[in-house]
């Protein structure tokens, strides 16, 4: 099916405002309430907010209480459909201010490889819930998900995985196929690229700096989910800072960030220091005493 809908792969934040930032909530909705809650409020301030939350929405355990393994952190039933419409709800009640990135899990709904993780093909379980129509709906909002957040004036880029794809300009995301292109079985470079893109968790400094300069030279830091940091966050190496909202960690590791886009980053322990705060802080307290 030839479908003309203009999709843009990266996004560019405004120069001012605050950020909101989250990644990996796999179908918790109680997490995603929380973020709801953080940013609505952040929205009705004066100047205004953008939310971004990069990749892996979707596709979380449906274990009893009892099966489930603490190294998956604080207990929850994932339930991917009901995320699903509060994420388009919320998109709806602020057009143009959030932003879902494409992590691996939403790319195994248009095209790209099979995950599993709780479920043998977690895109397979998530489209039996949600049934033929609601299948294609999800499907046509996944294709038009960016792969890319950026905001200049800040200095960050966001994406899902770290950022080690090869590319030489934003152009060379915008002609990513999602698919694998049966025309053209010598696509290697696209798919080399959409499984750096989307898989990658971690990367050297001069491969993300190389990066980042392909985007704009004005970006200094670079923020993804992907991988779990259980106390939060990890720096592995400057200009990196993976970031870890909701899966695998307890409620009282969970963080987000917050960032004032008229505020230029220095580096990922600058943007560490001053922009993540704890989902639950209350929790925060008890658990890091
Ligand atoms: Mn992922």
């Amino acid at each position: 099916m030839l479908t003309l809908e203009i999709v843009s792969r990266v996004v560019t934040l405004p120069n001012e405002g605050r950020l909101i930032l989250a990644t990996d909530l796999q179908g918790n909705v109680r997490d995603f309430q929380a973020l709801e809650r953080i940013y609505e409020d952040a929205a009705r301030k004066p100047g205004g907010a953008v939310l971004v939350i990069s990749g892996d929405l979707v596709h979380g355990p449906e274990l009893a209480a009892n099966e489930w393994p603490d190294h998956l952190g604080t207990y929850y039933h994932g339930d991917s459909p009901e995320l699903i419409r509060r994420a388009r709800a919320l998109a709806d009640r602020h057009p143009g201010r959030v932003h879902f990135l494409m992590g691996n899990h939403e790319h195994a709904h248009v095209g790209g490889p099979v995950v599993s993780k709780f479920f043998p093909n977690e895109a397979e379980r998530l489209e039996s819930l949600l049934g033929e129509e609601g299948t294609r709906a999800l499907r046509a909002w996944i294709a038009s998900w960016p792969f890319v957040a950026m905001a200049p004036s800040a200095g960050l880029a966001m994406t899902h995985a770290a950022p080690h794809a090869p590319i030489s300009s934003a152009e060379d995301l915008e002609r990513l196929a999602l698919a694998a292109d049966a025309d053209d079985p010598n696509d290697l470079d696209g798919r080399a690229i959409m499984i750096a893109l989307l898989w990658a968790r971690t990367t050297s400094s001069d491969r993300a700096r190389a990066f980042l300069r392909a985007l704009d030279d004005r970006l200094t830091v670079s923020i993804y989910g992907h991988d779990v940091a259980h106390r939060g966050f990890a720096i592995d190496r400057e200009p990196l800072l993976c970031l870890s909202t909701s899966f695998g960690c307890h409620d009282g590791d969970k963080l987000y960030l917050s960032w004032d886009l008229s505020v230029h980053a220095e580096s990922a322990a600058h943007v560490a220091s001053v922009g993540l705060h704890p989902l639950y802080p209350e929790a925060a307290k008890i658990h890091r005493l």
